[in-house]
């Protein structure tokens, strides 16, 4: 009796096994399918970048047994050996645009890809919500000398693009951001959004020129500060947009920027003449 049990369940555990492996064997191992997050999507070059590949699938697969590996510029490299660690981190040291590739390989050794573009933005504006800026305006005609308040109020998201809004206490308030073309701004006046223009490039180069945002003139960058007004010559290695009226030759802006400082001022001329001037006093990073 005992012999023939089990004969029998020793052949249907035979039967079972054959027809175990000859499904495995008939079914074909389809391709995972790579997915993945970047966070934040965009920073400056201190900038440490947090990539999740546990989104990624695979039909026979458990995404933990999924083998992954990354190249962070899609130059064709693979820049990490495979590893089943979803996660990674990475900083860029330079400015520019990246395309993030990752490639997910199943235990069948089919592989799949993603792509993810990041970009790397300057700090010519620190812009971090809590900063703030003090200057002096001095209007040199009726010799009117007052004080304006900046600060970033916090950060609203148009058409799925982060913009940082500004108050300017004298003023409506503004939005700006950064990316690797350069600053833009959004003015609201009289509460009304005006249209997003180019305000200005960074890094600038002498004689770049840029449309500008308000009146359709232009801007013109300078290297260095020093030439301009003696207020801004203990300021080394600023940038100075020069910006031209339409259609008066004889009115004219320079705006003085420092990398990780900010907006330092802004001087007017009409006939050569010094209108006015706004001096940072004091300012404030977070
Ligand atoms: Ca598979
Ligand atoms: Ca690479």
């Amino acid at each position: 009796m005992f012999n023939k049990w089990f004969l029998v369940i020793a052949i249907i555990t035979i039967l079972f096994n054959i027809s175990c492996k000859k499904n495995s064997t008939s079914s074909e191992n389809t391709a995972p399918i790579a997915s993945f997050t970047i966070d934040p999507t965009s920073g400056i070059t201190e900038t440490t970048f947090t990539l999740d590949a546990s989104g990624s699938t695979d039909n026979e697969d458990a995404t933990s047994a999924l083998q992954v590996r990354w190249d962070w510029e899609n130059d064709g490299t693979f820049d990490t050996d495979y590893s089943t660690t979803k996660t990674a981190t990475h900083q860029y040291g330079t400015i520019g645009i990246y395309k993030v590739m990752l490639e997910i390989k199943d235990s069948g050794g089919l592989t799949n890809t993603a792509t993810i573009t990041v970009s790397i933005n300057n700090v010519i504006w620190p812009l971090a919500v809590g900063n703030s800026w003090t200057h002096e305006g001095i209007f040199y005609e009726i010799d009117f000398t007052y004080s304006v308040n900046t600060s970033i109020m916090g950060t609203i998201e148009i058409e799925g693009i982060r913009w940082y809004k500004l108050h300017f206490e004298i003023d409506d308030y503004f939005l700006l951001r950064n990316d690797s073309e350069g600053i833009w701004m959004r003015q609201y006046l009289d509460g009304e959004l005006e249209d997003q223009e180019l305000w200005a490039k960074y890094p600038v180069d002498v004689g770049d020129r840029f449309n500008e945002y308000w009146d359709g003139g232009v801007l013109e960058s300078y290297t260095t500060c020093t030439s301009k007004n003696a207020s801004f010559e203990s300021y080394n290695n600023c940038y100075v947009y020069q910006r031209v009226h339409t259609g008066e030759d004889d009115f004219y802006n320079f705006s003085y920027f420092k990398p990780d400082i900010g907006y330092l001022g802004e001087e007017s001329f009409e006939n050569g003449i010094l209108r006015w001037r706004l001096v940072l006093k004091s300012y404030n990073l977070q």
